[in-house]
């Protein structure tokens, strides 16, 4: 079978459709290349000495494994001097690494969580790149933090890479959400599936139930539901799965449907979630409205939202349209 490669198949988007600038193509290229090292290096974990704690702490306060610190250099490595980015944010970053004068600046910003699901590393267990792209805004020629705070509907591309059986990148640039295997023997991204629908109805739903005596009631009633299956209002039964690595269980949505929570809790009552807006929480949702599913934060549309911080938190509610609606009306309620 003669597959697409990544490369291809973004020539067609800038070339036939015109819906990416070039300028674009290459970070995307970049972005990929740089996932692909990373790939590499979680695919040696104890061989190469890249498993355990970094020794460090990041942003927000939580300590750093040390593949968190070399999935970030690689990222910021990659993409310093290709001349198409303004500056870059990331999760393991306090403030964002602007592109140094010695190098050409470029019209986007690229936001991204190195690592995503950290307390799998050492546990073997999926773990992924999450990444987003903005533009820098008309006129600007000293990009600063503020520039980086759009909603998450400005994203102009989004996606993400997961480190599972197989690595896998899953992207769009605005017309519908693809995914690309690595052939690790040649290093090439090859399109393994074009325009993922996420079905509208699901029997599957993803939260860390530990939470459960924390959650405000809307999320306690929805839930409630779920686990009285046949025998309560829904009246079917419900499945759950939780990796505590949300790139592992979007992508579970993505090919299968479902609907993937992170709520506000009573824990921490002055946060409005645990998961960071600008780059999980956005290019997650961007992904998740290409596929037909919706994504909120249990009131409103989360690509609506404008950020306030470069790494404020948001409640997550994403995935099958039916669900995500339905657990948003009973915050309405
Ligand atoms: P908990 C990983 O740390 C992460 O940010 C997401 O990838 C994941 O969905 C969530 O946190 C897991 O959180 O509280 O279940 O460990």
């Amino acid at each position: 079978m003669n597959r697409i490669s990544l490369t291809q198949y973004l020539v067609e988007k800038q070339r036939e459709k015109g819906l990416i600038p070039g300028e674009l193509r290459l970070l995307l290229e970049v972005v990929a290349r740089a996932c692909k090292r990373i790939s590499y290096a979680v695919g040696k974990g104890a061989l190469a000495g890249v498993l355990g704690e970094a020794g460090s702490e990041n942003v927000q306060g939580e300590s750093q494994k040390k593949l968190d610190v070399i999935a970030n250099e690689t990222l910021l490595e990659a993409n310093l001097w290709g001349g198409h980015l303004a500056a870059m944010a990331s999760e393991e970053m306090d403030h964002p690494h602007f592109i140094p004068n010695e190098y050409p600046m470029g019209g986007f910003l690229l936001l991204f969580d190195p690592l995503d699901g950290s307390s799998n590393i050492d546990v073997n267990v999926s773990i992924g790149t999450i990444f987003s792209v903005l533009r820098l805004p008309e006129g600007v020629s000293e990009p600063r933090e503020e520039h980086f705070l759009q909603p998450g509907d400005r994203q102009i591309a989004a996606g993400y890479a997961v480190y599972g059986p197989s690595t896998l990148l899953v992207l769009s640039v605005g017309d519908g959400v693809a995914c690309f295997t690595l052939e690790r023997e040649t290093g090439s991204w090859w399109l393994t599936a074009d325009h993922i629908r996420i079905p509208e109805r699901t029997k599957e739903f993803a939260i860390n139930a530990s939470n459960a005596r924390h959650w405000e009631p809307p999320v306690r009633r929805y839930i409630d539901e779920l686990l009285a299956g046949g025998t309560g209002p829904r009246g079917r039964d419900f499945n759950m799965r939780w990796v505590a690595s949300m790139v592992a269980d979007v992508h579970r949505i993505m090919t299968r449907g479902g609907v993937f929570m992170y709520p506000r809790d009573a824990r921490e009552p002055d946060k409005p979630g645990k998961l960071r807006l600008l780059y999980e929480a956005n290019p997650m949702s961007f992904l998740v409205e290409q596929a037909g599913g919706a994504a909120t934060n249990g009131h409103e549309r989360i690509l609506a939202l404008q950020p306030g911080k470069l790494h404020e938190r948001v409640a997550v509610f994403m995935g099958s349209r039916e669900e995500v609606e339905r657990v948003t009306g009973y915050h309405r309620a």
